[in-house]
């Protein structure tokens, strides 16, 4: 008996060969010549991923399934049959991401809840693994869709409207993708099926790597706001329209665009960001002024009310260069999500088992989007951060050291005992 407590409570090893050859293995799924990763929502290697976790997770034992929007989840029965502990992050990237960004934190989930079992701990509560649906952005135009799902946030509506930029229906893409609309009355969780949410990501800055310190332990995630701006112009002759005759969608465009980087110098605040990543012209071509402009304006801060202030400061500047350029703008809301603290109680287990393993760690707010900040809005929530080499992250030389992974598999092994 005393025996047994006592592997109910030691940290199973970590079997750094196995995870290195899984990671390896997955990481060749959408990886273009140029070795960036390319497995947006949708696309035949966001499938190829999915039937290639689904093999791994059977064969390491889970009870796996697809929910409505197609995130796929991976149980092992407790021994009571309570709200699960789920693990989890996403395994889809953006376009010529990295390998690390999304997976890294799957991968790890089904690791430490094998390694749980192989070491022989008996789970009290069920515990999960999830791979949620579309966590980047995508030609479906939503982000963090199977997160926001199953917290509530999307509704019907929203997901019965949605397509892709070539009109594709999204349900067509889930129930590709595993989902299917009449499980959607069962999407749903809450505190009653998830008792916590632990989500491994890489840091995506260089806070971490700066202070060599090999653990982050998150304390809140930034909100995240997005409006599509179309400007519209007049599309004319390249040659003969004379500049005084002009109006070019493009060129105030680029005013407008450089007028948000100055009044981010001017702000000179750590924790408020804003960028334009994505720009369509029409009808882009070489001999025509450009008609029109649309464009996605993204800000990202701790504080919404100075998310808020920035953008209506930046519409007044645009308002002032449109007038002067002859050119008018619409503005469309994309995303207007709320920052999200972590969970104390989570928060204090990851710390905690930090502390019992002598490893270093450092509290800190994410500026990057998570799955984690929907599921926060239910139930107990909480992220383990590693280095990224560099701070790169969303291009292919998004890397982290295995040494800092091997960390994080035993403060997140330490945290699901104790949250257990
Ligand atoms: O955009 C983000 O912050 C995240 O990587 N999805
Ligand atoms: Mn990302
Ligand atoms: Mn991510
Ligand atoms: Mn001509």
């Amino acid at each position: 008996m005393g025996q047994q407590l006592e592997s109910q409570r030691r940290v199973p090893p970590f079997r750094v060969e196995r995870f290195k050859q899984r990671f390896d293995a997955f990481s060749e799924i959408g990886r273009s010549a140029s070795g960036a990763m390319n497995r947006p929502f949708g696309s035949p290697a966001d499938l190829e991923a999915r039937a290639w976790l689904v093999r791994l997770a059977e064969e390491a034992g889970f009870e796996v399934y697809f929910d409505a929007v197609a995130n796929l989840w991976g149980v092992r029965p407790g021994q009571v049959d309570g709200p699960a502990i789920v693990l989890g992050s996403h395994h889809d990237s953006v376009p010529d991401g990295g390998r690390f960004d999304g997976p890294l934190g799957v991968l790890m989930a089904i690791e430490v809840i094998q390694s749980l079992q192989e070491a022989g701990y008996q789970n009290a509560l069920p515990l999960s693994f999830v791979s949620f649906t579309a966590e980047e952005p995508n030609p479906f135009d939503l982000s963090t869709l199977g997160s926001r799902t199953v917290a509530g946030r999307l509704t019907e509506d929203q997901l019965n409207a949605a397509a892709d930029w070539n009109g594709r229906p999204l349900w067509e893409a889930l129930t590709a993708a595993g989902g299917g609309r009449d499980r959607l009355a069962e999407v749903r969780k809450s505190r009653d099926d998830i008792a916590a949410f632990l989500e491994l990501h890489i840091e995506q800055g260089r806070r971490l790597e700066s202070a060599q310190i090999p653990i982050g332990v998150v304390s809140g995630i930034c909100g995240i706001y997005r409006e599509t701006v179309t400007v519209a112009g007049e599309a004319n002759h390249a040659g003969t329209t004379q500049l005084p005759d002009r109006r070019d969608a493009l060129l105030a465009t680029s005013e407008m665009l450089l007028a948000i980087e100055q009044k981010l110098q001017a702000a000179d605040n750590p924790e408020l960001i804003a960028t334009v990543g994505r720009l369509t012209v029409t009808p882009n071509a070489a001999n025509i002024i450009p008609g029109e402009c649309q464009w996605i304006l993204e800000i990202r801060g701790g504080d919404m009310a100075e998310v808020y202030g920035f953008r209506d400061a930046c519409m007044q500047v645009f308002a002032d260069i449109a007038a002067r350029r002859g050119v008018t703008f619409r503005r469309d809301l994309m995303l207007d999500q709320q920052p999200q603290p972590m969970s104390d109680e989570v928060i204090q287990a990851l710390q905690q088992a930090a502390s019992a393993l002598h490893l270093p760690y450092m509290n800190l707010a994410s500026m990057a989007g998570h799955d984690a900040t929907h599921i926060a809005s239910f139930t107990r929530a909480g992220m383990v951060f590693v280095p990224s080499l560099g701070g790169k992250s969303h291009c292919k030389e998004e890397a982290s050291r295995m040494e800092d992974i091997e960390q994080a598999f035993y403060v997140l092994a330490a945290a699901t005992m104790a949250l257990d």
